[in-house]
């Protein structure tokens, strides 16, 4: 039996993830914070939790890191924790540079010095492009990083040190560059979610308005379920090595809100207004992935499309907000 290691196993990724690795027959260990509400610190995998390891751990706390690794020897160790907003990583630059740049160096060397024949996989991410877009239009593996936020900065060293590592140790460590990818787990503070659920309560009268920042920027949006099947696929190459997991689809943020009202029989322009406490100091304008490297060596292609994902996530708000 294959064993994993999950940090930001609560996390809407960790959760599927665990979940997709729990069928493939793995002993799935993971970290979860300690939070003062402790409902909600393991809620996203309260139903899995017969079937699961879990242990209070902090990408912070380099000694319990060790510890646990040296205890469990992985054979896959997955780094999906982070303090993953991105617009809150400008009011909290600095504790963002710590998890997301240092936590993952954290994690690197308690790899390194207990268990370096496990296998290393970094979730990266596209907004570590920030600006930057191939002449073709799309973001691939070669386009230059050119982050535009606190959070895209953290991710390029954490990034970078998991190559470093790779090369100059010879560890199997890899990095996923995912596009956004969404799901009813998303945090209900992401746009998609945020959308769909103040649509969902504007429908059933439980809300008049829905206050968003920029609705001109542009995400290439995946399921969740789609992209932790990648995540597997790319730690088990047998030659460690860095991809892009994309749609090659890109909405904008107004095209999204747009389809998500008129699912719903509502105008979005009539409820939704613009408050610039959701806007940025900087703004990622453009995202659109190539993730054809990935799709040509295992043959990946999503199963969900952007249509299908918005519903998975308006049906699950109908049936869950109550009035
Ligand atoms: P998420 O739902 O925000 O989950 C992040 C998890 O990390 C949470 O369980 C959180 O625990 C945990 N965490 C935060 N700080 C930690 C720390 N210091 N030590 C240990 N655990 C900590 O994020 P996600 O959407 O699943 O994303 C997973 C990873 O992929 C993240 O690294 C994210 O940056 C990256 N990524 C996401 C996307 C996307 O579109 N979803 C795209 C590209 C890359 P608490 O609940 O205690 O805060
Ligand atoms: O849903 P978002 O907050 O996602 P964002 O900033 O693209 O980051 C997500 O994807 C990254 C991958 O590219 C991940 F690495 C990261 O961890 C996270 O999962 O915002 C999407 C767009 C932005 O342009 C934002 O300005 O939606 C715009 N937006 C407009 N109004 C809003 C809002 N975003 C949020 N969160 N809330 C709003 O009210």
């Amino acid at each position: 039996m294959k064993k994993a290691f999950i940090t930001g196993i609560n996390g809407q990724d960790g959760s599927y993830l665990t979940e997709y690795l729990l069928k493939l027959g793995y002993e799935v260990h993971g970290i979860i914070r300690r939070n003062s509400v402790p409902e909600h610190q393991q809620s996203r995998i309260d139903f899995l939790r017969k079937d699961l390891h879990v242990s209070y751990g902090d990408l912070l706390d380099v000694s319990g890191l060790e510890r646990l690794l040296k205890n469990i020897q992985p054979d896959e160790i997955y780094n999906l924790a982070a303090q993953s907003h991105v617009r809150i990583s400008f009011d909290v630059p600095q504790f963002t540079a710590q998890v997301n740049a240092l936590g993952a160096l954290n994690l690197l060397e308690a790899f390194r010095n207990t268990c370096p024949d496990s296998k290393y996989y970094q979730a990266s991410s596209s907004e570590m492009f920030g600006t930057s877009i191939g002449e073709n239009g799309y973001q691939s593996e070669t386009t230059p990083l050119n982050p535009t936020s606190p959070y895209g900065c953290a991710k390029v060293f954490a990034f970078n040190i998991t190559r470093n590592y790779r090369k100059s140790y010879k560890l199997h460590a890899v990095n996923g560059i995912l596009f956004n990818h969404e799901s009813p787990r998303r945090g209900s503070n992401f746009v998609t979610n945020k959308v769909v659920k103040g649509a969902v309560m504007i429908k059933k009268g439980l809300a008049t308005k829905l206050e968003l920042g920029n609705m001109d920027s542009y995400r290439d949006w995946g399921h969740s379920k789609d992209y932790v099947r990648a995540m597997h696929m790319i730690i088990n190459h047998n030659i460690p090595d860095d991809f892009v997991v994309a749609t090659g689809q890109t909405h904008s943020v107004r095209e999204m809100t747009d389809y998500v009202f008129s699912k719903l029989g509502l105008d979005y322009k009539k409820f939704v207004i613009q408050n610039p406490i959701f806007l940025r100091p900087e703004e990622l304008p453009y995202l659109r992935g190539d993730s054809s490297k990935l799709r040509k060596t295992f043959d990946w292609t999503p199963e969900y499309t952007f249509n299908a994902l918005m519903d998975e996530m308006i049906d699950f708000w109908m049936e869950n907000i109550k009035i």
